[in-house]
């Protein structure tokens, strides 16, 4: 009878866990740059995390090459989530982060050694108020992946002629 109730108790306390677990939790940031300069995950640079910036780019760097290729830079997926079965909706591809944007100076979507050591002048020229540090709001400010996605239809300035008779009248 005892050990009945131990089990149930057991059961309970571990789905009283999982949910807890499903509760709490918000989506890990997916941009592995971000998550690796916020070393103490509070959605902030400081001015002595982006002064470590190149360190801990570096810690991304799997093969010890020094520079950072796109396989190293690519998100991981969100830990303990099983793999979908489903082939119809491939998971889309996140936008390069501003971070990204900032320290890529040649655009390749990999970080060279040069672009890794600029790493915290780079970050700094996201620091919008000067203050050193990158905060909450101005990280915010950051992820606007759509703004640059601009364009679209629109009419030639200036407008065309107006409608008339075609040149060359009849007699
Ligand atoms: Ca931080
Ligand atoms: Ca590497
Ligand atoms: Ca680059
Ligand atoms: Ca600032």
């Amino acid at each position: 009878m005892k050990t009945k109730t131990l089990i149930s108790t057991l059961i309970l306390g571990l789905s009283a866990c999982a949910i807890a677990q499903a509760q709490e939790g918000p989506p890990p940031p997916p941009d592995p740059i971000a998550r690796a300069l916020d070393k103490n995950g509070d959605g902030e640079l400081s001015a002595r995390e982006i002064k470590n910036a190149e360190r801990q780019l570096l810690k991304l760097d799997e093969d010890r090459d020094d520079a950072l290729s796109e396989e190293e830079l690519k998100p991981e997926p969100p830990q303990g989530a099983e793999k979908p079965d489903n082939n119809q909706n491939p998971p889309p591809v996140p936008p390069p982060s501003a971070f990204m944007m900032a320290l890529d100076k040649d655009g390749d979507g990999t970080l060279s050694e040069a672009e890794i050591a600029n790493a915290p002048t780079e970050i700094l020229t996201l620091d919008k108020d000067g203050n050193g540090e990158i905060d909450n709001t101005e990280a915010e400010s950051l992820r606007i992946p759509d703004e640059e996605m601009g364009g679209g239809m629109e009419g030639p300035p200036g407008g065309g002629r107006p409608p008339g008779p075609p040149p060359g009248g009849r007699r």
